[in-house]
């Protein structure tokens, strides 16, 4: 096997004999085919008369979903996406006048081993034997991973966009043609512009259906009653589960990406929606068994499953486990089944206690918006000195330590800004508030960085600036799988200079074109907690 897509990629081989969030040669292998036949889809798809069809988007969401990293670490369920993606592939190229010329629109396998033995020669080391242009290629790839994601929870909501789907096509057939490192290096800008694109319909889908996030406070702390823990980021089912578990004397707690969900008024209005129980991601084994109760894997991030909690964890969606039970999708109109963990929850101790008191979250685009008199003042007057953006992912690495540094450390008149993971490394620490303004300020899931881009675009625009980089504001982010890999290329498109990347640059990027990013977009490794804050503070 052979991966390097994470931030935790072992340094300077990538992960070659079992990765390090667990998955081991085979689904990596697997994984390798699903993301080829996707490509041979991909070829397909682009070359219909009336562009690419809505069920073969739709397709390559969920198959490139199901490789991001921490998502699915199922072999069977990967199979038979590799078995669903051929069997498209070949019903579009049957509508062509000849099948495309390449090996990824005609080779065929339909068994497990078939498709390990594809994977020797499918992989990403495949895509270009110079190592530049395979590190571009690699930049869309997993651009498109983390768009893929975003996608699939849109068009759950029932929104599509044909533009991205056209550009699965585009950026996917790239993987497999001779392009120059201009070519490819355009074409990673036009990856950040579908994740706008991509970003911005997911706000709509989240917002327009569950309506606009609000200032909310969320209890950490427990009730009485046995719970159902829910995490990941499949809004649709946050909706599924709370309708399925009302009057049955189940509460509802979400863990991690999930905890977003407190802050929308359809979520809100329900009673038995109690909390968020722990903190991020990779604390989950023990968080989860303290829990007690059914615990429901709607997305990433999975570790590996300790034996304690196995028989009270179920996966959906295109999240898998080898020996978890998952909940299969909702049929045409209707909702998906989550009875079983409804049955399991009532007999179920209540979790144990970990920790107690709020956590205020709910600061997305809508309501910062309709705070905006109040902040423009809080800048005029000095009260608020910078913004720091700080959204992005967690990890294991103890080096992450440095995010809780900069949150402490950055002085009083400074306002964090955040979504995704990231925010566990200081959302509990007292950093108080300028003038009744939040000194972190939450806007959600990772695909909800789009908020933050959008509330400094408004700024911009406020203070009748002609360049993002020149409000008081710097990005500090963090990234850990592929969907911050799309937030930044999206970060980029839009314009923004000058943004740290830690805790260390990713390990795809060879020195070449790391150097292109540093010398286009001001691209920086991030340094000591003192020496950071400094620069920032100074406007570097
Ligand atoms: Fe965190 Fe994991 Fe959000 Fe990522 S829970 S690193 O999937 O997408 O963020
Ligand atoms: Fe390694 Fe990350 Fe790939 Fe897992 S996803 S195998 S940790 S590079």
């Amino acid at each position: 096997m052979y991966c390097d897509q994470c931030q935790e990629s072992i340094h300077g081989t990538g992960c070659t004999a079992r990765g390090v969030c667990g998955k081991d040669e085979m689904t990596a292998k697997l994984q390798d085919a699903l993301v080829y036949a996707s490509v041979g889809l991909a070829i397909a798809a682009g070359r219909q008369q009336g562009g690419v069809p809505r069920d073969a988007g739709r397709r390559i969401s969920e198959s490139l979903f199901v490789t991001v990293t921490n998502t699915n670490f199922d072999d069977v369920a990967i199979v038979e996406e590799i078995g669903k993606t051929l069997a498209m592939r070949d019903q579009l190229n049957a509508l062509l006048p000849s099948v495309p010329e390449h090996d990824a629109s005609s080779w065929t396998g339909s068994t497990r081993d078939e498709f390990l033995q594809k994977a020797l020669t499918a992989g990403v080391e495949s895509y270009d034997i110079n190592e530049d242009l395979r590190s571009l290629k690699s930049l869309v790839l997993y651009g498109l991973k983390g768009l893929a994601a975003y996608t699939d929870h849109a068009s759950v909501l029932g929104f599509e966009d044909d533009e991205i789907y056209a550009f699965y096509a585009r950026g996917l057939e790239a993987m497999v043609q001779d392009l120059s490192a201009d070519e490819l290096t355009a074409l990673v800008i036009q990856t950040g512009a579908t994740a706008v694109k991509a970003m911005a319909l997911l706000d709509r889908a989240n917002t327009s259906t569950y309506g606009n996030p609000e200032i909310t406070k969320v209890n950490i702390g427990v009730g009485m009653k046995p719970g159902i823990l829910i995490s990941g980021h499949d809004l649709r089912d946050m909706e599924d589960l709370l309708k399925q578990t009302e009057g049955t004397g189940v509460d509802v707690y979400t863990h991690c990406e999930m905890l977003p969900a407190h802050y929308y008024p359809a979520f809100r209005k329900y009673p038995h929606f109690v909390g968020n129980y722990g903190g991020s991601w990779w604390k989950q084994d023990r968080e989860f068994e303290s829990f007690n109760g059914p615990i429901l894997m709607t997305t990433n991030c999975i570790v590996p499953v300790r034996e304690s909690y196995r028989q009270r964890m179920f996966t959906t969606g295109m999240a898998g486990y080898p020996g978890l039970q998952h909940i299969s999708a909702r049929p045409e109109g209707g909702s998906k089944d989550f009875s079983a963990l409804v049955e399991l929850a009532q007999t179920c101790q209540p979790p144990v206690e970990i920790e107690t008191g709020e956590i205020t979250g709910g600061f997305a685009h809508n309501q910062v918006l309709a705070l905006a008199d109040k902040v423009v003042d809080a800048v005029k007057s000095g009260a608020i000195k910078r913004f720091v953006v700080m959204a992005g992912c967690d990890g294991r690495h103890a080096s992450r330590k440095y995010y809780t540094g900069v949150a402490e450390a950055l002085p009083e008149d400074t306002v964090i800004m955040t979504a995704g993971c990231a925010k566990y490394r200081y959302n509990k620490l007292q950093l108080g508030d300028i003038g009744g303004i939040p000194r972190v300020l939450d806007a959600g899931q990772c695909n909800d960085s789009y908020s933050l881009a959008v509330i400094a675009l408004k700024l911009k625009e406020v203070f009748g600036l002609e360049d993002i980089n020149d409000l008081p504001i710097s990005f500090d982010i963090a990234w850990y799988e592929q969907k911050a890999v799309t937030v930044l290329l999206a970060l980029l498109y839009l314009g923004v200079k000058g943004i740290r990347l830690g805790p260390t640059l990713p390990e795809f990027l060879t020195p070449n074109v790391a150097a292109v990013l540093v010398e286009k977009f001001g691209i920086k490794p991030i340094g000591t907690v003192g020496a950071d804050v400094e620069a920032m503070m100074a406007g570097a």
